[in-house]
């Protein structure tokens, strides 16, 4: 059975419609062509507002009536500017955290790209689900995923 995964993207100019979502999609493409392993279970876009992004990972990853992800990326607003918030919002929501995996993101994204080290990549989980907060573009986004590609369907397992 593939396991569930949802795709929030966070992005003040997505959410007012000043910029056209292009993370979200290649993650979720990503995810659907790895081998049949995942599907779909939610997808939605909102701004960098913590209360927003973490009512949007609890409610997929804990509400009993909610889509069950097993899996949630989110992608943006993991940058050093005041308005990123994204790993501030869900520190709190971590049951778990996972340091190990941001660090295999980044340790992978490095050898691309210098600019990786000024993410704030992070991973824990919540509820039965892993939760990974990823780079807002589409490259940094895509890349920071692929280095733990193989290793997601057994986090997925023995969280939950
Ligand atoms: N990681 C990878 N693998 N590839 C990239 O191109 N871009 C970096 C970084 N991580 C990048 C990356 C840059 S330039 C920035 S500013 C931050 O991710 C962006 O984080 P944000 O878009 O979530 O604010
Ligand atoms: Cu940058």
């Amino acid at each position: 059975m593939p396991v569930p995964f949802g795709i929030l993207t966070v992005s003040d100019a997505c959410a007012r419609g000043a910029a056209v979502d292009t993370s979200g999609p290649a993650l979720e493409k990503l995810l659907l062509e790895d081998g049949g392993r995942w599907t779909v279970a939610a997808r939605r876009v909102v701004p960098d507002d913590a209360q927003q992004i973490a009512a949007a990972v609890s409610e997929w990853c804990r509400a009993p009536d909610g889509p069950g992800c097993r899996l949630v990326v989110v992608t943006g607003g993991t940058g050093i500017s005041p308005s990123d918030v994204t790993v501030e919002a869900l520190e709190p929501l971590f049951a778990k955290r996972l340091p190990a995996l941001a660090t295999a993101m980044v340790v992978g994204s490095l050898r691309i790209t210098p600019f990786a080290a000024l993410s704030q990549v992070a991973a824990g989980t919540v509820g039965a689900a892993v939760v990974l907060a990823v780079p807002g573009s589409r490259k940094g986004s895509v890349e920071n995923v692929q280095q733990i590609l193989a290793v997601l369907p057994h986090a997925v397992d023995t969280a939950g």
